[in-house]
């Protein structure tokens, strides 16, 4: 029952998934409602990922309210102050290696927070059915396969690092609201994504932005460890198709169906940036360094989604070999906005954790 009038919550809309599907969400002419982004602006958030939304919708059908998902009293006011009938949960701290540093945050934004939010939603619409929270999660939360078999939405729950057990329990949790207090719910659990706007210290941007400094290429471990990765924007569509045609209590796997070692990865992102750098084609592949492997480290993640494609009708839409061609692209073309949102917080954060890196 989506209305394409809805007043859309939308935590955690300064991030890298959350500023992409805003974007998205204007460009899809059957949306004419309206989204708030509530976002706590952590070191992960940035609002310059959204300045041109901000021109065009901003004080009309785009607001934004800076805040914690664990603020109760802050939240319960926004739905009261916008009349929320649609939740979009991107609100996480989202790094793993950050989470092996330092879990409080982790248990507290992800599960608190998302719980807060629960909490809200449950008192604010009170037995509505024309409403829906849908939670973003991860395909971290099933732990690691062999060589050969998929996660299903059925898979057993096996996390393995902090952020993914955190994770894990917001599932729990909105999963739990659903069948107790009949909350009408959605949750996504998506693979690897990557695109604009994706904060370097995650794989694709970190290699793109050390290959342009000339910098040594953190391989971890052996480097045979398996993502399955898909475009920020095919993980948008997937969204927004749970949104308008999921079924109430459901959860949905969204994957690339796209496996790549982490060292074939690496040398490919190699190629691409020598080709647009006019460097010879192995040029940043002496670059590559092994190092230390990320303590739980899992071996591998691969989703199916026939559920999402086969009754939601969704479709990856755009290939590897092109979305990487557009990432390395726009990191090419925006080195200032690396700049930005390096400085301050993080660079203090990676100074500190990483000096021997
Ligand atoms: P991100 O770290 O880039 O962005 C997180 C955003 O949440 C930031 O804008 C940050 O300021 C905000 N935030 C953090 N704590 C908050 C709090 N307490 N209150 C309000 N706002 C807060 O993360 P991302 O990569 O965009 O991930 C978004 C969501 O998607 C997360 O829930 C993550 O678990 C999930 N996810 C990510 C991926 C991926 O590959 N990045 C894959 C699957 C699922
Ligand atoms: O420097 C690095 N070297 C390296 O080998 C980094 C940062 C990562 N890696 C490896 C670890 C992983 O096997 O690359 C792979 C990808 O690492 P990340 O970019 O840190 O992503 P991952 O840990 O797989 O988690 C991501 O996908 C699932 C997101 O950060 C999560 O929020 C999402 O849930």
């Amino acid at each position: 029952m989506f209305s394409s009038q809805s007043t859309m919550l939308v935590t955690g809309g300064a991030g890298f998934i959350g500023s992409n599907f805003i974007h998205y969400l204007f460009r899809q002419p059957d949306f004419e409602g309206s989204v708030v982004n509530f976002d706590k602006l952590t070191y992960a958030g940035n609002l310059e990922n959204l300045s041109e939304i901000e021109e065009q919708y901003g004080g009309k059908r785009y607001l934004f309210e800076k805040g914690d998902i664990c603020d109760s009293e802050k939240v319960s006011a926004v739905f009261a102050k916008y009349g929320v009938d649609t939740v979009v949960n991107f609100a996480a701290e989202s790094h793993v290696d950050r989470s092996i540093h330092g879990p409080a945050e982790f248990i507290q934004t992800n599960i608190v927070g998302t719980f807060t939010l629960l909490e809200a939603a449950r008192a604010s619409w009170a037995g509505r059915k024309d409403v829906l929270f849908h939670h973003v999660s991860t395909d971290e939360v099933f732990g690691s396969l062999g060589e050969s078999d998929f996660f299903h939405e059925n898979t057993s729950y096996d996390p393995r690092s902090p952020y993914s057990a955190s994770k894990a329990a917001s599932d729990h949790l909105v999963s739990a609201y659903f069948h107790t207090y009949g909350l009408p719910v959605t949750i996504s659990n998506c693979s690897n994504n990557y695109g604009p706007y994706h904060f370097p210290e995650k794989l694709i941007p970190l290699m793109i932005l050390n290959m342009q400094e000339e910098k040594l290429l953190p391989v971890y471990g052996d480097g045979k460890n398996i993502r399955d990765w898909l475009f920020v924007e095919d993980h948008c569509s997937a969204i927004y198709a749970i949104l308008k045609k999921g079924q109430r209590g459901e959860t949905y796997n969204i994957g690339g169906e796209n496996e790549w070692t982490n060292i074939n990865l690496v040398n490919r992102l190699c190629e691409i940036v020598a080709e647009k750098k006019s460097k010879p084609k192995d040029h940043y592949k002496k670059l590559i360094n092994y190092v230390n492997d990320r303590p739980g480290h899992d071996r591998r993640y691969a989703i199916n989604c026939d559920k999402i494609k086969n009754e939601l009708g969704w479709k990856r839409s755009v290939t590897f070999e092109e979305g990487l061609d557009r990432t390395v692209s726009w990191y090419l073309a925006n080195l200032q906005w690396i700049d930005r949102v390096k400085s301050g917080a993080y660079r203090q954060w990676i100074e500190k954790n990483y000096e021997a890196r």
